[in-house]
């Protein structure tokens, strides 16, 4: 992978900046190291997976039927994405994400209500069967034989498992939940797309939970070997393009209307306001949710335009121009509001034995916002 930006732990505003400007070149079809693909030549090019109608055809029978009760609808994207180095792949790139926030997310959703179509990657985290992963809470240690031959759950353990499987199966029995699944971040950004076609007949009613953790970087087919690269060759070296910048059709033409929450990930704290800000500059959709890698748990940062910029009118973008550095490092006074939400203080009040977790308050948070979005909406067609 070509080392474009620069990743020390000295990373500064001024990195900031060049990184913008350089997203903003991709965005532009301007090649920085190795070629970049604007969304249309990227879907002119690359090939959808084989799975893409079915998968299309069951998010519309999805999306159609809560349509017609009335009911929100969240997509809700999850986990890593990969991308392969072989079309018969032996070995990939991947990244950090375990689909925590995503499926936690999505639980929290359907409690409030919504249907939820849950874009994630295979063998992530799924809702509720997080809370028995193989690796934390293995599910062989919840039961216990007894008599010799019948099966128990150990006590103690049925009073945390019955709200869980009851929630499941009500999910299940409603369909309120549909999960799709993706590896590559090829798959998904098909899907993406896809999805978003299905869900804009909602309008204001759909609200994208943008919670994958997508790659900047892939191997476009043409450059993707046959068959398992062979170590005789000697060393490896890749140069991967950079994957287009989807968030801006997604909110200017797939889903004009959608509520969009996009995430914003960073290793530097100093990064994460200034990017979440240029990133509602440029794409003009009503959210980001910033977070630092390691403290994603236990607090996040809700970055969105100050109240009297939302009512300057909705998606306000700039543009294509990478907003200047002042702007996007908050010199301009009151444009934007950061909100952060913090679990110590939030979970404040709860039994010490209660299990809090930050992706409650999130969706509580969005809750509100929503409405509000669907509220203006109809406020607008009234006065028109
Ligand atoms: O999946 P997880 O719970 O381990 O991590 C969640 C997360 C950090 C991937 C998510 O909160 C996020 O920031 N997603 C967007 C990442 C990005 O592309 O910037």
């Amino acid at each position: 992978m070509s080392a474009s930006h620069p990743t020390t732990a000295s990373n500064t505003a001024a990195d900031a900046a060049a990184e913008l400007a350089a997203d903003v070149d991709a965005e532009a079809g301007i090649p920085d190291q190795g070629r970049a693909f604007s969304t249309e030549d990227y879907f002119n090019t690359q090939r959808p997976p084989a799975s893409l109608k079915e998968k299309t055809e069951a998010m519309r029978a999805f999306v159609d039927k809560w349509n017609i009760d009335g009911k929100k609808v969240v997509l809700v994207t999850s986990g890593g994405t990969t991308v392969p180095l072989e079309s018969n792949t032996v070995r990939y790139l991947d990244n950090f994400s375990a689909g925590t926030r995503g499926a936690t997310s999505a639980e929290y959703f359907l409690q409030a209500g919504y249907a939820v179509i849950f874009l994630h990657r295979t063998h992530s985290l799924r809702p509720f069967s997080r809370h028995y992963s193989h690796s934390m809470n293995p599910f062989l240690d919840l039961l216990t034989v007894n008599n010799g031959d019948q099966i128990d759950v150990v006590p103690g353990q049925a009073s945390k498992l019955l709200p869980i499987l009851k929630a499941y199966h009500q999910a299940h029995d409603e369909g309120s939940i549909l999960s799709v699944n993706f590896q590559t971040v090829n798959d998904y950004l098909w899907l993406l797309r896809a999805v978003a076609g299905v869900m804009a007949p909602l309008g204001r009613k759909c609200m994208y939970y943008l919670a994958a953790a997508v790659s900047d970087f892939f191997l476009p087919d043409d450059r993707v070997a046959e068959h398992k690269i062979q170590s005789t060759h000697g060393a490896l070296v890749l140069e991967m393009d950079q994957v287009p910048k989807v968030l801006r059709p997604l909110v200017q033409e797939w889903t004009p209307e959608g509520y969009i929450v996009s995430f914003k990930l960073e290793t530097d704290d100093n990064l994460l306001i200034p990017k979440a800000r240029a990133a509602l500059a440029r794409y003009g959709h009503q959210l980001v949710i910033g977070n630092e890698l390691h403290k994603r748990k236990s607090e996040v940062v809700f970055v969105e335009r100050s109240h009297h910029e939302k009512s300057r009118g909705d998606r306000s973008v700039t543009g294509a121009q990478t907003p200047p550095l002042a702007s996007s490092a908050g010199d301009v006074p009151g444009m934007y509001t950061e909100t952060w939400l913090r679990l110590p203080e939030l979970a404040a009040g709860r039994a010490a034995t209660d299990e809090v977790e930050i992706e409650e308050f999130i969706i509580q948070a969005l809750l509100e916002r929503h409405h509000e979005w669907i509220a203006q909406g109809e406020q607008a067609q009234a006065n028109a």
